[in-house]
């Protein structure tokens, strides 16, 4: 079949449903969100048997899902619309979540639905939910839905009593570190996840805060930085703290950094804790090693999945450790 992906950007789920169609012998062809004329242009020059829309914030012209079958990945069950679904759902403390496939219509996810799938999220942060469970239940549906088109005779269902989201506000994302329990800062940090980040006032100034990791042992006031451990910081909060990896000052043009390299006068002790230390509560561990029958592994679980020169040197000198060690000889 020849199948247009019509993408804000071409991210994870999208490069992973362009994997799974062009190997079962589909031809894809992408096309970005630029402007609806140049949406409304692509479809007519590759006239395409289906439309996906894997990934799209914007409004899919009439003149092209009138046209062309168009369905839609909605990041929440059978009707759930709107955007910001998945932060919805964590901000929610929702355990049963889903993906839909929905087909696009004049309102904003109010289509009929050609499959879905429902799976339970357990406090998770949101890109873990998006490339986990929402990426392999939308690829289920995926394929299940071009098999009843090919079909032709499958009609998709009408949507159950619908829950519309709004775009959550940058204040419903703020932390307040007076007020919120651990718990309650975790959930915001989760739930804006990768993006936009939580809000927070730390040392007087506002940052947008990104990956955060409870701690059991530490003590500090609520919002006061206490202490520091491989670039990340501990801060305080009404009874306990917790860990933030990463910042971002709030202009537009700054970037993510690890937290110590955004707060340019970090004055705090360091917590060091070993990779090979034994650790019976929960804090941040940013490289963890650990032994099993001979068997050395090591975990190493940097934000984004890229490693910055000193985390290839923290983790090198676990891996020295490990060899030095050899396991095989007690
Ligand atoms: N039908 C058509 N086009 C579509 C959809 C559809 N395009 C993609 C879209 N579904 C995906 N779902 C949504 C649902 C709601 C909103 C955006 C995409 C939304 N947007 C706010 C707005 O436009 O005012 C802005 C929110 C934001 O910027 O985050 O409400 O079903 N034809």
């Amino acid at each position: 079949m020849k199948i247009l992906f019509l993408c804000y950007r071409f991210n994870s789920l999208s490069q992973r449903l362009y994997c799974e169609l062009t190997e079962r012998g589909h031809e894809v062809s992408v096309e970005l969100d630029v402007h609806p004329d140049l949406t409304v242009e692509a479809a007519e020059l590759y006239k395409p048997d289906l439309i996906l829309a894997p990934f799209l914030k914007r409004k899919i012209p009439a003149e092209v899902w009138t046209k062309y079958k168009t369905l839609i990945i909605h990041p929440g069950p059978p009707g759930d619309r709107g955007p910001n679904a998945i932060d919805w759902a964590i901000l929610n403390e929702k355990r049963e979540w889903g993906v839909s496939l929905i087909e696009a219509s004049e309102e904003y996810d109010a289509g009929d639905i050609w499959a879905y799938r429902t799976f339970t999220i357990d406090f998770k942060r949101k890109s873990s939910v998006y490339r986990n469970e929402i990426t392999e239940g939308a690829v289920e549906c995926v394929l299940e839905a071009l098999e009843k088109f090919e079909n032709g005779n499958f009609k998709p269902k009408p949507q159950p009593d619908e829950y519309v989201w709004n775009k959550i506000e940058k204040e419903q994302r703020r932390i307040n570190w007076e007020t919120d329990t651990t718990q309650e800062i975790l959930k915001k940090v989760y739930a804006s996840d990768s993006q936009p980040g939580a809000r927070a006032t730390l040392q007087g100034k506002e940052y947008l805060l990104y990956n955060a990791y409870p701690e059991e042992e530490l003590k500090g006031k609520p919002g006061k930085i206490i202490a520091e451990r491989d670039e990340a910081i501990c801060i305080g909060t009404v009874a306990g703290t917790v860990w933030i990896t990463h910042l971002r000052e709030t202009d537009k043009k700054s970037i993510k950094l690890p937290a110590k390299r955004v707060l340019k006068n970090l004055n705090v002790k360091e917590e060091k804790i070993e990779p090979w230390e034994k650790v019976d509560f929960k804090t941040y561990r940013e490289i963890v090693y650990e032994e099993e029958e001979s068997i050395a592994y090591i975990y190493f679980n940097f934000y984004n999945g890229a490693m910055s020169t000193e985390q290839c040197e923290r983790l090198r000198r676990v891996v020295r450790y490990a060899k030095k060690k050899d396991p095989l000889k007690p």
